[in-house]
């Protein structure tokens, strides 16, 4: 691990108060004639308050100053150091934290209170971090210091963020990712997330594709920070680990940009391999994780299987599905998933075309049982209309839409249900 590297966040501070001097010959040092529009001395003074550890002080004249100029990189820069000290939070010690000897997560096992002052400092520090990235990457900076500069800490802060929120939805689990070093693959398990509220599992996905992206910017310097939020990474060799690492980083964007666009249907899309029909078609966790559509309702990776199900062409083409398997001991092993009475029906677990490259040239992602159901659109051909009336059609003790309802005007799996798996559907839902 490059950890010298992290030094850059700190070292850096000094530096910009020390370069900043030059272009301050006019202010004297004396704060109290400093004017709000003074952009320059305002942050020439915050970088001063800091060495001072005046760290309130600090943020006021950092945010001073990015009133008076929002393209200020060093004043955002500055005010992300200045919060980070005012919570007493230190990058070098959430990294530390992030694995222990016997390899779990620091954060697990931390007291309560202590965790909660990370949680309140790290979505503090964050919330100035991402205005000032969102900036960079839409060139409304002056670019004296750029994203790049912040990613490993960034990462750390996001990983950190991600850590805690899965230590809320289970004590027990020790993280979400693990790394199977026979395939070259880190697997995420979803699972964790099941026993989130939705608004903390999608600010999971969130973060994790806010670290995903500070991954892509910088890799040399996140992976190894990506590494050791990883449990039994420690021997896989630098170029191995980075390609399986890279690979996940676009489906976890993938799932988020997901959220984004449909932000009244997170359910629908973050409950990957609950065993539940969660986007109100009548089949149960039928999608795999592909970004494709696999059964026809106009829909992408809706209601989907969990990632243990897919055999992918190599560990760096994640996109490129070869197979999926039934992983043994999983509730796929009697799940009906298109609820026509036979569970683990190669119609359910085949693609029409079996070859990557053949479901691209045929523009074909359906999987087999794809061609025995149909679905009917809404209103005006919306495909998606009907299915959420049915989804959120879940007080079996005041159904809106029956049974009939939903095999006339959504069709889908509905077709195939008789009134005892329809009452069924209900179970599990609140
Ligand atoms: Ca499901
Ligand atoms: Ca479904
Ligand atoms: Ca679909
Ligand atoms: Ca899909």
């Amino acid at each position: 691990m490059r950890r010298a590297k992290y030094v850059q966040f700190f070292a850096l501070a000094a530096l910009i108060a020390t370069s900043v001097v030059g272009c301050n010959i006019f202010n004297p040092g004396g704060k109290e004639h400093i004017s709000d529009d003074d952009t320059d001395a305002l942050v020439y003074e915050g970088y001063i308050d800091i060495q001072k550890s005046e760290y309130t002080r600090a943020a006021q004249n950092f945010s001073k100053a990015l009133k008076a100029d929002s393209a200020c990189s060093k004043a955002w820069y500055g005010l992300a150091k200045a919060v980070l000290n005012q919570y007493g939070l230190n990058v070098f010690e959430m990294l530390k934290y992030s694995k222990t000897e016997n390899n779990t997560n620091g954060f697990m096992t931390m007291p309560d209170a202590a965790v909660e002052k990370y949680r309140v400092g790290i979505d503090t520090v964050l919330k100035v971090l991402d205005q000032f990235i969102d900036r960079d990457t839409t060139d409304r900076t002056d670019k004296q210091i750029r994203f790049s500069t912040v990613a490993n800490s960034y990462t750390i802060l996001q990983l950190t963020n991600v850590a805690i929120l899965i230590r809320k939805a289970n004590s027990e689990a020790e993280t979400m990712f693990s790394y199977d070093g026979s395939s070259n693959q880190i697997a995420i398990d979803w699972s964790s997330l099941h026993n989130l509220p939705t608004d903390e599992a999608v600010q999971t996905i969130t973060a994790l594709a806010s670290s995903a992206e500070a991954l892509k910017a910088d890799p040399d310097n996140t992976f190894p920070i990506f590494r050791s939020f990883l449990p039994g990474t420690d021997t896989v060799p630098d170029d191995e680990f980075r390609d399986g690492a890279l690979a996940v980083t676009d489906q976890i964007i993938n799932m988020s940009d997901n959220l984004t666009n449909h932000p009244d249907r997170a359910e629908v899309f973050i409950r990957a391999g609950n065993g539940i029909d969660d986007d109100g078609d009548g089949c149960i966790d039928e999608e795999v994780w592909d970004g494709q559509d696999n059964d026809g309702d106009g829909e992408i990776d809706e209601d989907q299987r969990p990632g243990s199900v897919l055999v992918y062409k190599s560990h760096t083409s994640r996109r490129a599905v070869a197979a999926l398997k039934i992983p043994e001991g999983s509730i796929y092993e009697t799940l009906d998933i298109d609820m026509n009475g036979v569970a683990k029906e190669t119609d359910e677990w085949e693609f029409i075309y079996a070859a990557p490259e053949d479901r691209e040239s045929q523009k074909n992602h359906f999987l087999k049982f794809a061609m025995k159901i149909n679905f009917v659109p809404g209103p005006n051909g919306d495909m998606i209309k009907n299915k959420e009336l049915a989804r959120l059609d879940k007080d079996i003790n005041n159904i809106q839409y029956d049974l009939a309802w939903r095999k006339i005007n959504i069709g889908g799996c509905w077709v195939n249900y008789s009134e005892s798996d329809f009452i069924n559907w209900f179970q599990g839902r609140n």
